[in-house]
């Protein structure tokens, strides 16, 4: 299938919901870089709204559009939120942090009225676990939390960016994890967040209000 275009039809319907005076968290990666890039000119074209970045790499992105942005402490509740997933399953259960920003990300989530996920058809799984989990870590603990993940059995591998550590833009490290095979994942997030120097999880439950599928040529717009 053509991921870049099943990318862009899904984009494309999510700004459907994006309507005059909202204020709205954009998402990381690139499928949620179409979405940006279509609103960007909907900006250009009248639509007056507000974008809460969930990066830097997209906080530069909606600047360069000229998508006026605000800070999120500005604002009171988002009144929507649209991003991408890794993966995400029957239960609309999913895996984020492909892109590193897993904890803004969450932060604007949880933070926002509405979340509207967009996704190219290779996203949908069976049950998370293909996409290794990642791991928000404070670098002072992280060797430590590397020492628990191993005992879990979760193989914790060091996220790099060439030779050096890769950090986010709280300036934390990433351990991406196997969690396949994993049960309750509920349980998982909780043993996970519990362990001192873990920050976030990637783990997304209970997060969406519409799924946005695009699938060869058509989208399936899902209202959980
Ligand atoms: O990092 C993230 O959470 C992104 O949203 C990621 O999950 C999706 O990235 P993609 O749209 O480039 O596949």
């Amino acid at each position: 299938p053509n991921t870049e275009k099943e990318k862009q039809l899904a984009a494309e319907a999510s700004v459907k919901f994006v309507k005059d005076g909202m204020v709205v968290g954009l998402g990381t990666g690139s499928t949620a870089e179409f979405m940006i890039r279509q609103l960007g000119e909907k900006v250009a074209n009248g639509l007056s709204m507000t974008g809460v970045p969930s990066s830097e790499r997209t906080a530069n992105l909606a600047q360069e559009l000229g998508i006026p942005l605000t800070p999120l402490d500005k604002v009171d509740k988002l009144d929507l939120y649209i991003d991408g997933a890794d993966e995400i399953d029957a239960q609309f259960n999913m895996i984020k942090g492909g892109g590193g920003a897993l904890l803004r990300e969450k932060i604007l989530a949880y933070n926002s009225k509405f979340n509207v996920i967009i996704v190219d058809s290779s996203k949908k799984v069976e049950s998370l676990g293909k996409f290794r989990l990642p791991l928000e870590v404070i670098p002072l603990a992280h060797k430590k939390v590397v020492d628990q993940l191993i005992q879990l059995g979760l193989n914790p591998i060091l996220r790099k960016l060439d030779n050096s550590e890769y950090r986010t833009d709280e300036n934390n490290f990433i351990l991406d994890i196997n969690i396949s095979g994993q049960k309750n994942l509920k349980d998982l997030n909780t043993r996970l967040l519990e362990i001192p120097g873990v920050v976030e999880t990637g783990l997304f439950l209970d997060y969406v209000n519409v799924l946005i599928l695009g699938r060869a040529g058509d989208v399936e717009v899902t209202h959980v």
